[in-house]
């Protein structure tokens, strides 16, 4: 069947677009312009250019990372590169500079910023091309650092906790685009993002083709039922999330359960606590979802620990920026 053209689209895209919170945005510094990091030149952000024929932009052609540094320090530099490598390697990919030069350039873009707190965007697209979507045509990928200030969700929300909806978008099943890699085809979480704006939700919970939960649009989901943790499989169709590693360490300290195990929307409705982790969001309860208040409604003390433990942590390790 043939639908016709909706005839009320105004106000509909309007929302779609518009997010339920502004809660969560990562902001460039007002006052002062940032310094880009393209291919070997560090330039100011109103010269921070790159060609209309590249294929990230023509394709979604390319891989990214979002990075955190937290008090002077790159917050789990290593791991962030060890994902970006085996992103690039799964669509051949190949990285026009070495770990190290990648390291160095980082860091610098950091330092040209004079930042100690921040986020950062690391792009590699498969460069510049003609029309046609075959990446044999693109001589050399490019390399974009973006080094910006995050303001996350607000406080209220760290202690109130976010609502969720379950959105009709699936998660990619590994057949299609690896959910395991980090491309810049962002679109799949995109549609799911505005379900969520639609809904009136803080996020989306994405669900796989065999109707499990895979994680959020950005962020790894898990629940707590009975002191136990429990997060879906990397083969679910979640990210292998650098802040969910860090809640495993985490839990292995407390001495808490914590599993992979298939989760469904029920668990999630049933679960004691449930919350969301990822570089922008850090770790962030959720005491609603589909409508179901988890738990009592608010931020429950496992969830809480692990906040507190997590920003110990990120105040006190990673890779110096001035060494
Ligand atoms: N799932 C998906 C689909 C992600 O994109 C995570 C989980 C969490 O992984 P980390 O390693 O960050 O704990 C991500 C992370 C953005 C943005 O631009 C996206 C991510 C990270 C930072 C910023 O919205 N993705």
């Amino acid at each position: 069947m043939v639908m016709d053209e909706p005839k009320n689209r105004g106000a509909a895209a309007k929302r779609a677009v518009k997010p339920a919170s502004d809660s969560q945005t990562v902001t460039k510094t007002a006052a002062k312009p940032s310094i880009i990091y393209i291919d070997g030149k560090f330039l100011p952000e109103s010269e921070a250019k790159v060609s209309v024929f590249d294929h990230g932009l023509l394709y979604g052609d390319g891989i990214f990372e979002g990075i955190r540094f937290y008090n002077g320090r790159v917050f789990r530099l290593e791991e962030h590169l060890d994902r970006l490598w085996d992103s690039g390697r799964s669509i051949c990919l190949e990285m026009p500079m070495t770990r190290a030069e990648m390291t160095e350039a980082l860091l610098e873009t950091i330092r040209q910023n004079a930042l100690r707190d921040g986020y950062i965007r690391l792009v590699v697209t498969r460069g510049v091309g003609n029309l046609g979507l075959n990446p044999a045509q693109c001589k050399r990928p490019s390399v974009i650092i973006i080094v910006a200030t995050i303001a996350l969700y607000s406080e209220e929300a760290y202690r109130h906790g976010l609502t969720v909806v379950t959105c009709a978008t699936r998660r990619m099943g590994p057949a299609s685009l690896n959910p395991a890699v980090k491309s810049l085809n962002y679109l799949n979480n995109v549609l799911a993002r505005i379900e969520a704006n639609l809904a009136g939700a803080d996020e989306a919970l994405m669900l796989n083709d065999a109707g499990n939960v895979a994680e959020c649009t950005a962020d790894n989901v898990f629940v707590i039922k009975h002191g136990q943790i429990f997060t879906p499989p990397i083969t679910a169709g979640a990210l292998r999330g650098i802040t969910r590693s860090v809640v495993f360490e985490i839990a292995a300290e407390l001495g808490i359960n914590i599993s992979e195990t298939d989760i469904t929307r029920h668990d999630v409705f049933i679960a004691d606590e449930c919350f969301l982790t990822g570089t922008a969001a850090e770790i962030i309860p959720v005491i609603k979802a589909d409508g179901r208040v988890i738990g009592r409604g608010k931020p429950g003390p496992i969830s809480l620990r692990m906040v507190a433990r997590f920003r110990e942590i990120t105040q006190e390790s990673g890779t110096p920026i001035v060494s």
